[in-house]
């Protein structure tokens, strides 16, 4: 069957700053964490591959533009880097605004819509030594950082968000420990994303306050971005596994949708929080700041969904609270490369879910891809990797998109994330997701995977098949 997406619906790609600019320490950049990260890490240093390199964006970006759009795209979205656009005593680095401005410029002469994330994991690093998230101050100093992007980019964007998956900086830093510093504290990655939501919702305000002033354009549009992971459980569930669910997704989706949607944050799983002994860093006048967190649209990242069931013990072996296990269910199809299950039904569950219990929002898919290792091994003879899987996987999503559509959902848009091979945190290059290959052996060029022409055929008709 072939499917139609609508005629105005955004098809484009994804990525951010950090991932893709290199040249950490340039024009006056202060230290992200990731940047701590990298210096650490000689080995990558020597492979040519961390923050302080991306895939080469800078020095490529105009050609990178023209190619996306060679591909049919008409939209970007990239992340600003607090680190580059603020210095430490939170004054514009001049060199970096120059840089953000010759991008966007770059942008409107190619005719792509830019659409422009202010958080994406890069905290910088004298911020993280006061606290990170965990201090007021740095809430405070974020909010102090969007206002000056905004009125410093205000009118040349038109469509803004405050943070890239607010949920996975905690959760990744301070819950599992897996990202720099590697810290292992659930209590802290609580409270972490407490005050994320604060600077959220301070910075809406900020915007808010910038339109008023004139600073932006008048029909620009706030938005936040946010991995949706749905939860499902076994068959037959028992009242403990749809506990597990809730729990999942209170923390995961709920979280921010009801934060979005209506300026608050869910009492029930605030309340469970505080039955095991998590309490938020809240004060009185916070109900008064999460108000104001409402949006104009939402972006949905989606990736994978969550098998859960009970929790076979509290706590885990590090004490952290347990609230769900996974749940292996004996027919997901993986993505073994990242360890992910392949699920494109999931988004329609997400979309049904916001049509029917958040039937105001507007949203778009802000991410969705899929990594594969190795794929140097699968070029043919004239060197291009032979990517069907990619084609399979983006379509599967795509149908269910145009299903969701047909069925009422408001969904606004498709970005593929990394249209461009990039950087990835933890995993380097190991995973490419491009449907444009990066070739760290040869300079960085860029060349088409055999998926692209296929991208430039929906891309360009919007025809699904
Ligand atoms: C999302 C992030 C991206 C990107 C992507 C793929 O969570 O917003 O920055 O990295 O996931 O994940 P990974 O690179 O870890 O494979």
């Amino acid at each position: 069957q072939t499917y139609k997406l609508p005629d105005d619906f955004f098809f484009g790609a994804a990525m951010s700053g950090p991932q893709t600019e290199g040249h950490w320490r340039d024009g006056g950049k202060i230290e992200n964490l990731w940047d701590t990260w990298s210096n650490l890490r000689i080995e990558d240093f020597h492979n040519r591959v961390g923050s302080y390199a991306g895939n080469d964006f800078t020095n490529r970006r105009h050609d990178d533009l023209v190619l996306l759009k060679s591909l049919g795209l008409t939209s970007v979205r990239t992340s600003i880097q607090w680190s580059r656009l603020l210095d430490a005593d939170g004054n514009i680095n001049p060199e970096g605004e120059k840089y953000y401005h010759e991008l966007f410029a770059d942008a409107r002469e190619v005719g792509i819509e830019m659409f422009v994330n202010l958080y994406h994991f890069d905290m910088p690093t004298y911020l993280f030594k006061r606290g990170g998230w965990e201090n007021r101050e740095v809430v405070e100093a974020y909010a102090h950082y969007a206002g000056k992007a905004f009125r410093a980019f205000g009118k040349e964007i038109r469509y803004w968000f405050t943070f890239n998956e607010p949920i996975v900086e905690p959760d990744q830093r301070y819950t599992n420990g897996v990202w720099y510093p590697f810290i292992r504290n659930y209590a802290r990655a609580r409270a972490v994303q407490y005050n994320i939501s604060l600077a959220h919702s301070l910075a809406v305000r900020e915007y808010r306050a910038a339109k008023q002033e004139g600073y932006l354009l008048d029909d620009s549009r706030i938005g936040l971005i946010n991995c949706f992971t749905p939860p499902y459980t076994r068959e037959n569930p028992s009242a403990a596994d749809l506990e597990a669910v809730r729990m999942t997704d209170g923390v995961c989706n709920r979280w921010w949708l009801d934060l979005v949607t209506k300026g608050e944050l869910p009492q029930d799983v605030i309340d469970t929080l505080a039955s095991r002994g998590i309490e938020l860093p809240a004060r009185p006048e916070d109900k008064l700041i999460l108000a104001d967190g409402k949006v104009d649209w939402l972006g949905c990242n989606y990736y994978h969904p969550e098998r859960v069931q009970a929790p076979a013990q509290d706590t885990d072996e590090n004490g952290i609270p347990r609230f769900a296990d996974p749940y292996v269910w004996p027919e997901a199809e993986m993505n073994k490369s990242r360890g992910w299950e392949i699920y494109p039904k999931g988004l329609y569950g997400f979309a049904m879910k916001a049509r029917d219990e958040y039937p105001e929002l507007e949203w778009f898919v802000s991410e969705n891809g899929i990594g594969i290792e190795r794929e140097d091994l699968k070029k043919d003879e004239n060197g291009v990797i032979q990517d069907d899987y990619r084609v399979d996987f983006v379509r599967r999503h795509l149908e269910w998109i145009a299903r969701a559509i047909q069925d009422g959902a408001k969904c606004r848009g498709y970005h593929y994330w990394a249209v461009i091979d990039n950087w990835s945190w933890a995993n380097a290059f190991k995973n490419r997701y491009g449907f444009v290959e990066v070739d760290l052996e040869d300079g960085y060029n860029r060349r088409p995977k055999k998926s692209a022409a296929w991208l430039k055929q929906v891309a360009t008709t919007h025809v699904v098949d």
